[in-house]
């Protein structure tokens, strides 16, 4: 495996110098930041990523994300055009030595939370998810604003946008994963780029948004569409891990050759529907982090790993759940787990 850290560019209050202080951090994960979803990102902004990481003595593998617009997932009308450019940037990040693309199929929002400084006992924060406290915010109801949400739209476009996909439903969205599927992936081969579908976060629906990338049914679905390996996944344990119906070390151990990038956090489900993030041990949470990285290490896994979600510890203030401490914890943490089960199981 190769461990990474999220960089959010220039802007990220973490430096390059620190990330790579964290014992075996092998690259960044990042993204161009100041073009909007469906924009051709430029050859010089991709390059200095990359140049600015190197500096530091850290790759540039992984991007996350290409975000995919809204159009393509809802099937508007400039779909196959967007489609394209969204080829163009995956060949251009080929070209630079991106590896790995991980991106998600989210109608409107990508991950949800009711809570973004969740107080836990040991004066620690973090994020939570509570449905009941959610629904209250429904924005086509209310006029209070969703967390980490309330400046992305206008409350009229939020509307707009929440009637088409009510309209199109599931089968609408996976006919447009579909067609996005079949035009981005041979791109990406001919780019030596595993694309990483990144699960819905929760992985069911909110505000009666279709949401498909949710469980092993609609793993099958989706990686049947185009049996090829650039046809990957990204598995983030905490979204999966959201529902206690998805068995999280089986399905690590199913699909372990699809599994291109691991985002690894744990969380800790208090009822039906709810959950906070903590520390990302086993023990600190509901996940069994050891049995996840056990089937994997088991089933040859050689993707990419980061740290997800920190909590915020000891003070720091930053972006919500990206601070650098816990997420160094975490890191630390998974090269310990790495390293031990990778022993064990040596022949
Ligand atoms: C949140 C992240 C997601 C993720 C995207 C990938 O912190 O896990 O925003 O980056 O869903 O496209």
């Amino acid at each position: 495996m190769k461990l990474t850290f999220r960089w959010y560019g220039d802007g990220d209050p973490i430096s390059l110098e620190k990330i790579k202080q964290i014992p075996q951090m092998s690259g960044i994960v990042s993204a161009v930041y100041d073009v909007a979803p469906g924009g051709i990102w430029s050859e010089q902004s991709i390059q200095k990523i990359k140049d600015d990481a190197n500096k530091a003595g850290l790759e540039f593998e992984v991007v996350e994300s290409v975000p995919v617009p809204e159009e393509i997932k809802y099937g508007g009308e400039r779909a196959d055009e967007l489609i394209e450019n969204y080829c163009e940037n995956v060949r251009r990040l080929g070209k630079a030595g991106v590896k790995c693309i991980c991106y998600n199929f989210m109608p409107v929002f990508d991950w949800l939370r009711s809570e973004m400084e969740h107080q836990n006992l040991d004066g620690s924060n973090s994020l939570a998810y509570s449905e009941a406290e959610l629904l209250l915010l429904d924005p086509e109801k209310s006029e209070l604003s969703l967390p980490g949400w309330d400046e992305s739209y206008t409350k009229a476009e939020l509307k707009r946008l929440i009637a088409i996909y009510k309209g199109i439903g599931e089968d609408g969205l996976w006919k447009n994963l579909e067609r996005f599927l079949k035009k981005v992936i041979p791109v990406a081969e001919q780019a030596g780029v595993n694309m990483a579908i990144h699960p819905d976060d929760p992985p069911w629906s909110v505000f009666g948004l279709p949401r498909i990338i949710t469980n092993e049914e609609n793993y099958d679905r989706f990686l049947s569409i185009v049996p090829s390996k650039a046809n990957g996944l990204t598995f983030c344990t905490g979204s999966l891990g959201a529902s206690c119906d998805n068995d999280l070390v089986k399905m690590a151990k199913k699909y372990v050759d699809r599994i291109h990038f691991l985002h690894l956090r744990n969380i800790k489900i208090t009822a039906n529907r709810e959950f906070h993030e903590v520390a990302h041990p086993t023990e600190c949470g509901s996940l069994d982090m050891f049995g996840i990285v056990k089937a994997l290490v088991e089933g040859g896994f050689d993707g990419y790993v980061r740290p997800d979600h920190g909590r915020m510890i000891w003070g720091e203030r930053g972006k919500y759940g990206y601070g650098l401490y816990d997420r160094a914890l975490g890191a630390a943490y998974i090269v310990g787990l790495f390293e031990a089960i990778e022993k064990m199981t040596e022949k």
